[in-house]
């Protein structure tokens, strides 16, 4: 659907609008302060910034905005693979969902300070040329004081589905070297930039000092980014999702990525919740899952 469509059926006077950026469509949310955006290509969100507070998530200044081309930042949907596909070279890294067209199902702004959008893909959608199983997704968005983002999967075969998923979230901070990761310690990592290795994280405050790229396995509920420079932390509750991903590929790499590039690179971390590696989701015929997230951001001295 065009912006204009959309906004004939879903925009709300002064909270809720739809405008074309690039070659794609996004919806921009404002309510009593707080201000987010969302595209419908991958259901893709792009800006949350509760009242009275600096962006929380990160896209990139050089993000490109066309049709098939997954948007450099926000939080990406993962799926039905983490990385690159298993059995086909061919196929796209991180699977097909996040640079393919969702569908706006419904909008909601019943609860003061609020609004929930709710996003479909499949099955209806033609089966990627890379992925033949039936399957259905439910992107559910809840932008307020917090940011709460819930996929659920629900497998139309009449067998069992293997898959992988994240929601692959850039978090804006003043800089990556200067913030930590709690939440993680204890847990075992495979280190994607030291040959996939398998190592145990010994600390409760992981700070980034070069480029990371780990999968942390069977990691419990509760994350935070500290970020003291800019006196937050940004807390993540998450359910369904086994796997914690860190990642910031630094300054040689940025400097490589057309839609990246030097500073951008030094003012986000992606901190991502989802069943990756040896977490992958495996389920029943006829079956559902549901993966969720909920962020909050509170002050620090
Ligand atoms: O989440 C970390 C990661 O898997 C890295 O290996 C890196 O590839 C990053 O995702 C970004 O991937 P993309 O396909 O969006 O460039």
């Amino acid at each position: 659907m065009s912006a204009e469509e959309l906004k004939a059926k879903f925009g709300i006077t002064g909270v809720l609008d739809f405008v074309n950026e690039g070659e794609l469509v996004k919806a921009v949310v404002s309510r009593d302060g707080m201000q987010a955006e969302l595209f419908l290509q991958g259901a893709t969100v792009t800006r949350w910034a509760p009242a009275g507070q600096r962006p929380v998530i990160f896209t990139s200044p050089k993000a490109i905005y066309a049709p098939g081309t997954a948007i450099r930042g926000g939080i990406p949907i993962i799926f039905p693979w983490f990385g690159p596909s298993r059995t086909n070279p061919k196929a796209p890294q991180h699977g097909f969902v996040r640079a393919s067209p969702w569908k706006l199902e419904s909008v909601s702004a019943d609860k003061p300070g609020e609004v929930t959008m709710a996003l479909s893909f499949g099955p209806s959608d033609p089966p990627s040329e890379f992925w033949p199983e039936p399957f259905h997704a439910t992107y559910t968005v809840t932008f307020g004081k917090t940011l709460s983002v819930a996929l659920a999967v629900q497998n139309k075969a009449s067998h069992p589905v293997v898959f992988e998923e994240a929601l692959h979230t850039y978090f804006e901070v003043s800089a990556v070297t200067d913030v930590s990761v709690s939440g993680l310690a204890g847990t075992t990592f495979i280190d994607k930039v030291d040959g996939a290795t398998r190592k145990t994280e010994a600390s409760n405050a992981v700070k980034l000092t070069g480029e990371t790229d780990r999968v942390y396995l069977n990691t419990g509920r509760q994350l935070a980014i500290d970020d003291p420079a800019w006196k937050r932390r940004i807390r993540l509750e998450k359910d369904g999702a086994a796997s914690t991903i860190v990642w910031n590929l630094w300054a040689e790499k940025a400097a490589a990525m057309r839609d990246m590039g030097d500073p951008a690179w030094r003012s986000f971390i992606c901190v991502e919740c989802g069943n990756a590696a040896d977490n992958e989701v495996h389920l029943a015929a006829n079956s559902e899952h549901l993966l969720s997230t909920l962020i909050t951001v509170d002050a620090i001295a």
